[in-house]
């Protein structure tokens, strides 16, 4: 700064006066002695007054620590009621000649507050900005984060590996209803009409009734698609002479009232039918037999039929296989239910039981499921635990 505070004004000439009005309101013409010594005055007291000022907006601004604190210290100086643009409204009842000296002043004083706003600005903005990406701060050497290869569910894979080892062997793959009427779950299959399966103690019933008044039901085995494929078989090919074979499986979700740890309420079958003129129970041993070899990926392994009923064949008989190896050795294990389909649901699926005679047969692919992959518990299947889940891929 070219001047120093105190060079002129208060100091030197005592305390300061104020303008006479008379003088500042008469009109310009030449400068008389006491105009001088007040312009003199003028702008030494201006220069402290405003070096002042501009000592003071430094300070302000440099307390300021938010852009609004700089905002509100900026009103003080250049608002409307600022120290600032309280100086210029006053410089009106100046002479034109003390107005331009001190307007000068005070312009030259706003030019430095308004640098000194302007580089505290700079100053906030640049902290607030170092500060964001501080916090922003990428930790560029961790490790990313990977995308984990999800797998089929282990009865999925199991149902699949069914329908693909079938479908080699010439077995259409049928899917259908899983709420079905009572004639189809239960009357089709020749089902007495007191028989156990239809009681509220093992089928799930629907709140609503089919065409004949009865309730319906959730499907509890996975025969009545079976019916349902058979009967559109029969109607398809009516007038053929023979009829080619039924040959299908259909796996699926069925329901049952019951819950341990080897049954659940909500389960999975998958059921086979061969019907034609000359199928026989020799057929089914041989189907069954390199199914399961198939299946268990070895030929180390025996079956034994053993009789049994159920009442929709006869004669009718449970599948047991043991393993030659491995930690099940020699012990016989249930897999399934078969036989040769009884007449009157061959009548029910609309063709001549003296004419065309199969086997059936019925497994669980949670059983199975469990057996290839050696799990002792059924339900963990079915509670999406991760944990159980993940070691199928
Ligand atoms: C078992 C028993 C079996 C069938 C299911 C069947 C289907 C029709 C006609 C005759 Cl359409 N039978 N299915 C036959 C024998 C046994 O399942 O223990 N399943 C796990």
């Amino acid at each position: 700064m070219s001047w120093m505070p105190g060079a002129f004004g208060a100091g030197r000439h005592g305390k300061p006066r104020k303008a006479d009005p008379r003088k500042r309101k008469r009109p310009t013409g030449k400068l008389l002695k006491a105009d001088v010594c007040s312009a003199f005055f003028y702008v030494s007291k201006s220069m402290n007054d405003l070096d002042q000022l501009v000592q003071d907006a430094h300070a302000d601004f440099a307390g300021a620590v938010t852009p609004a604190d700089l905002e509100n210290a900026k009103a003080r100086y250049l608002g409307k009621a600022g120290r600032l643009t309280e100086l210029l409204k006053a410089l009106g009842a100046l002479s034109p000649e003390q107005k331009k000296a001190r307007g000068a002043s005070i312009n030259a004083a706003k030019q430095q507050v308004e640098a000194a706003l302007n580089a505290r600005r700079q100053a906030l903005a640049d902290a607030e900005l170092e500060a964001q990406l501080k916090a922003e701060a990428l930790d560029v050497t961790l490790p990313g984060r990977s995308r984990d290869v999800g797998g089929l569910h282990p009865v999925s894979r199991t149902m699949e590996r069914i329908e693909q080892i079938f479908g080699s062997m010439g077995f259409d793959v049928a899917d259908g209803p899983e709420i079905e009427t009572d004639w189809m779950s239960f009357t089709a299959l020749n089902n007495p009409e007191n028989h156990p399966a239809r009681s509220m103690q093992d089928t799930f019933y629907v709140d609503m009734k089919d065409g004949e008044g009865r309730w319906l039901n959730l499907r509890p085995h996975t025969s009545p698609m079976q019916v349902r494929y058979a009967r559109a078989h029969a109607k398809k090919y009516a007038g053929m002479n023979p009829m080619p074979e039924i040959r299908v499986i259909a796996p699926g979700r069925t329901y049952r009232v019951d819950s341990d740890a080897t049954h659940s309420p909500m389960f999975h079958q998958c059921e086979g039918l061969w019907l034609g003129e000359n199928v026989s129970f020799k057929d089914l041993k041989v189907i069954f037999t390199d199914f399961f070899r198939n299946f268990f990926e070895t030929d180390d392994l025996d079956l034994r039929f053993r009789p049994s009923f159920f009442p929709f064949t006869e004669p009718s008989a449970e599948v047991d296989i043991a393993f030659g190896h491995g930690p099940l050795k020699g012990k016989w294990l249930e897999v399934a239910g078969s036989g040769q389909v009884h007449p009157n649901v061959v009548r029910n699926f609309g063709l001549d039981p003296e004419r065309y005679i199969g086997f059936a047969f019925g497994m669980g692919p949670d059983r199975l499921a469990m057996l290839r992959y050696g799990v002792n518990d059924l339900r963990l299947f079915f509670e999406g635990d991760l944990r159980f889940l993940s070691q199928f891929k």
